[in-house]
């Protein structure tokens, strides 16, 4: 593992806005290190176990979503939709750093770079781009919609509870289909793969797996990688109460 944690985070709060800025290689330690702006959630995981998997050093910094660290200016620079996670890469195109926000847009373009994971064969890689979009339109949005609604709605929504509990059932159910037919998302372990894990095992908090064999089977599988271990395990300290 090639991972260090920077601390102080160079971000500062919506509440105590910001007289700081990124610096060009996003607060990098190390020269080269890829800045991975992240809180341990599932999106965040998502590019954690990518960069665990990749064993390209990065540096972490903590943006707490609980105290509303997505809106200082100084992160809005990196990700304008005000989420995590987002990287700075000090070595992009043409050896310039590259910022990249949105989950599946920061694994297709590490995949690109280390031609790793995503596949340059079209028919492969319109596999993967499949089922990444797939997760980043439905499993991901519906399985957060459901964890709202079960686990933090300041009020009790039956309606709400239901919709998206269901909705995520259907989605699992048409994951279990597709991996009854394959070993994997798109056949080879991918992106697709790396996007799933997280929201599959977040979902499954409201929805058992057992009903779902081929899925569990996968879920079993993709979770005994060292490298998903140990990206799921990053900023985990972070979730602690202090
Ligand atoms: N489509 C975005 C979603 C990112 C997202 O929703 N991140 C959550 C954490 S999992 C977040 O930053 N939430 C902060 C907020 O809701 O203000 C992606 O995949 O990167």
């Amino acid at each position: 593992m090639a991972r260090k944690t920077v601390k102080p985070a160079p971000i500062k709060a919506k509440k105590a806005p910001a007289k700081a800025s990124l610096s060009k290689n996003g607060g990098a330690t190390r020269p080269g290190a890829i800045q991975l702006y992240y809180w341990p959630t599932p999106n965040g995981h998502k590019i954690s176990i990518m960069l665990e998997e990749l064993g390209l050093p990065y540096e972490m910094h903590p943006v707490n979503i609980n105290k509303n660290e997505q809106f200082a200016p100084a992160f809005l620079k990196l990700s304008p939709n005000n989420r995590i996670p987002a990287i700075l890469d000090p070595n992009g195109p043409g050896g310039r750093p590259i910022s990249v926000f949105e989950s599946g847009a920061i694994l297709q373009y590490l995949g690109r770079k280390t031609g790793k994971f995503y596949p340059q064969d079209e028919r492969a890689r319109v596999a993967v781009d499949e089922w990444l979009i797939w997760q980043m339109g439905g499993l991901g949005p519906m399985s957060g919609q459901a964890n709202h609604f079960v686990l933090y709605a300041p009020e009790d929504v039956p309606y709400g509870k239901k919709r998206y509990v269901e909705e995520v059932r259907r989605l699992l159910g048409v994951m279990n289909t597709r991996l009854g037919k394959v070993k994997h998302l798109a056949s080879a372990y991918s992106i697709a793969d790396i996007a799933c894990y997280s929201w599959v095992k977040s979902a499954s908090r409201h929805v058992p797996l057992d009903p779902f064999p081929n899925l569990a089977a996968w879920f079993a599988r993709v979770g005994k990688r060292p490298a998903v271990q140990r990206g799921m395990k990053v900023g985990a300290e972070l979730r602690k109460p202090n």
